[in-house]
């Protein structure tokens, strides 16, 4: 508790929160000049029929059809070899989402697209950890605007890629916050960025992801040890709790209702935990829903604590300090980025890890096993309901 204890004390003027400002939806102008197909003679080899010739190119109005087989035809050798892969990562500028990009480009299995909010900084990051010139492609991406979600969406369709993997990463926390942000639809920050951007990005690419013929085609939601209070780090007051949701059904607004899910005050710190819960209970419905129909896995994981990351960059400069130490040599619950990233990509594309409903985790010794999720991370009624709350808040419903 000493962490906790000692983050709690700090005067809040030594605070590294950043104010998060309202984003509005970007013009679709903008959108289509911040995308890059920037692709290589190597992944070209891989899709013959897929050519980008420019190492630059705005991506045209118009939907290109997209035909790709899923295995090429066979090698001088008899084999028959399975295409490159097309993965969209969110929040692949940092963190779990940059090295898990870096792992599958490097793989040279796999095409990365890279769905960002910050179209320099995620150019200066890939080139920054060496990514292959051309296994990636930049597309702007703010999960806290449900408009540049559906404009989102419209570019990638536009790339002449199939899409085959779908990584929902990104993330907010923001533990000092005193008072609530709140997106370009007016939810509360973490959960409208961390769950519903999220939600309504998947929902969307579902189509996408049964258009592809790739043999086998994933839907993976980043979930978290601290949603899960039937751990030690779950149990790390404030606790993860969604209660009867009436702060969702109320739109999370906190005009009039509350900015939180169960409907109490706002806590910045439970409100990432809260979303983090609705991640793993959506990635589960989607499992009860689809898997059958579409043969798409859908998968969660707990990555490690990978305490270097971004994700804590609006705690105190004391946490931020302590963190990584007490992770390391205290509950030894740490991992590298570069470690979290290897497992990250393991859940992409491992023939072994296709089962669908998973929460993985990993042992001491690196190797990933299904783990247990907390009572209310597998409540199937709650799945149901965050589900329909959901996608009522996303205009889906
Ligand atoms: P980082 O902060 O390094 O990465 C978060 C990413 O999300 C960044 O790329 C960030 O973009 C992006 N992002 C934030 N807001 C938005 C937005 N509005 N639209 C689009 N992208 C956005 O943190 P991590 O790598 O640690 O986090 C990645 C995932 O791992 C999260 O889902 C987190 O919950 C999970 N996780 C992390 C753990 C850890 O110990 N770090 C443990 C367990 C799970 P930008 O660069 O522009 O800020
Ligand atoms: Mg936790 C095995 C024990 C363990 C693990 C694996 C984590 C992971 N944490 C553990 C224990 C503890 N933590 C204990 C005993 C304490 C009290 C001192 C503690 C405290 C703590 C704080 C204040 N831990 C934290 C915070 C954060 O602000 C982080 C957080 O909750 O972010 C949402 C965090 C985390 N601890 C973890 C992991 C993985 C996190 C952060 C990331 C996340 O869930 O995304």
């Amino acid at each position: 508790m000493a962490l906790q204890a000692a983050t709690s004390f700090l005067p809040s003027a030594l605070s590294a929160r950043k104010e998060v400002p309202l984003i509005s939806s970007p013009s679709p102008t903008v959108d289509r000049a911040l995308l890059v197909a920037a692709r290589s003679d190597r992944h070209a080899r891989h899709e013959p029929t897929q050519r980008v010739n420019t190492s630059s190119v705005a991506i045209r109005a118009q939907a290109a059809a997209v035909s790709a087989p899923t295995a090429t035809p066979a090698s001088p050798s008899g084999k028959k070899t399975v295409r490159t892969g097309n993965a969209v990562i969110t929040g692949a500028s940092s963190g779990l989402g940059l090295a898990t990009a870096k792992a599958l480009a490097e793989s040279g299995k796999w095409h990365v697209i890279m769905a960002c909010r910050d179209y320099l900084k995620t150019a200066r990051a890939a080139r920054a950890a060496g990514m292959p010139k051309g296994s990636y492609t930049i597309v702007h991406l703010d999960l806290a605007s449900l408009d540049s979600v559906r404009q989102f969406v419209k570019n990638v369709r536009q790339l002449d890629m199939p899409i085959d993997v779908v990584v929902c990463n990104a993330a907010v926390y923001q533990p000092t916050a005193k008072e609530p942000s709140f997106t370009a639809d007016g939810f509360e920050m973490s959960v409208g960025v961390n769950h519903l951007g999220h939600f309504l990005l998947a929902r969307e690419l579902l189509e996408d992801l049964k258009a592809s013929d790739y043999p086998s085609k994933r839907l993976i939601i980043v979930g978290s040890i601290t949603g899960n209070t039937n751990t030690l780090a779950g149990n790390v007051p404030p606790k993860a709790n969604l209660g009867d949701l009436r702060g969702l059904a109320a739109g999370l607004n906190g005009v009039g209702s509350a900015a939180m899910i169960d409907g109490a005050e706002f806590d910045g710190a439970k409100a990432y935990k809260d979303s983090k819960v609705c991640n793993m209970l959506t990635m589960q419905e989607f499992h009860r829903r689809y898997h059958e129909e579409t043969g798409v896995t859908f998968a969660s994981l707990y990555p490690g604590c990978i305490a270097t990351t971004g994700l804590f960059r609006e705690h105190v400069p004391l946490f931020r300090f302590l963190f990584p130490p007490f992770q390391k040599y205290i509950t030894k619950g740490y991992v590298s980025e570069e470690e979290a990233g290897k497992r990250l990509a393991q859940v992409v594309s491992e023939p072994s890890l296709t089962k669908s409903g998973v929460y993985w985790s990993w042992n001491k010794n690196s190797a990933s096993f299904e783990n247990q999720l907390s009572e209310e991370a597998s409540d199937t009624e709650k799945a149901r309901k965050v589900w329909e709350l959901s996608e009522k808040l996303v205009g889906l419903a």
